[in-house]
């Protein structure tokens, strides 16, 4: 079976013990809390598109970035379309979070992390990457909320 991927971003502030969250107010995951991205566009690296995001979404201009993490997700209903997502930790930036026509931010400890009301992959992969980790995964999603299949692993390199 062929198969596509759509490349997107996911960009996290942890300036512990808060970490920068956003409502996404349409679209796609909307009234879900998220890290701040989207889709790679062409012509742009990921890096260049992750930074791209955080200033359109949340007004924050990012100065240095690392990446922590790549997880597949796929929908059993669209099998053979995997969203890439890479997720970075903000290392450097510089402005306050700003509301948008996509995201409203606000700051959450660690303990109130909202996971009932995030992607029901982020309760898997949020520890790994609090904790300094570099993971890579692969989520399946079935009806509702429902997590089909996953895998999630610990790495040295991505
Ligand atoms: O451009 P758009 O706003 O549609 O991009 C969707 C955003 O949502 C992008 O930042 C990637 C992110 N995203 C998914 N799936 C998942 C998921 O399962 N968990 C998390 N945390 N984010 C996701 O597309």
């Amino acid at each position: 079976m062929s198969e596509t991927r759509k490349v997107m971003t996911i960009c996290l502030i942890h300036d512990h013990p808060k970490v920068l969250l956003g409502m996404k107010k349409r679209g796609f995951g909307a009234g879900r809390w998220n890290g701040f991205g989207g889709k790679v566009n062409e012509g742009e690296t990921v890096e260049e598109a992750a930074k791209r995001e955080m200033l359109e979404e949340v007004g924050i201009t990012v100065k240095s970035l690392e990446r922590r993490g790549v997880l597949d997700f796929e929908f059993n209903a669209k099998r053979g379309e995997i969203l890439e997502v890479h997720i970075f930790k903000v290392l450097d930036y510089f402005g306050e979070p700003v509301e948008s026509e996509e995201m409203r931010p606000a700051w959450f400890n660690l303990d109130e992390i909202p996971f009932t009301e995030m992607w029901p992959d982020d309760i898997h992969w949020f520890p790994l990457f609090l904790r300094g980790s570099k993971f890579k995964g692969y989520f399946l999603f079935g009806e509702g909320d429902s997590v089909l299949e996953r895998e999630l692993q610990e790495v040295q390199v991505l």
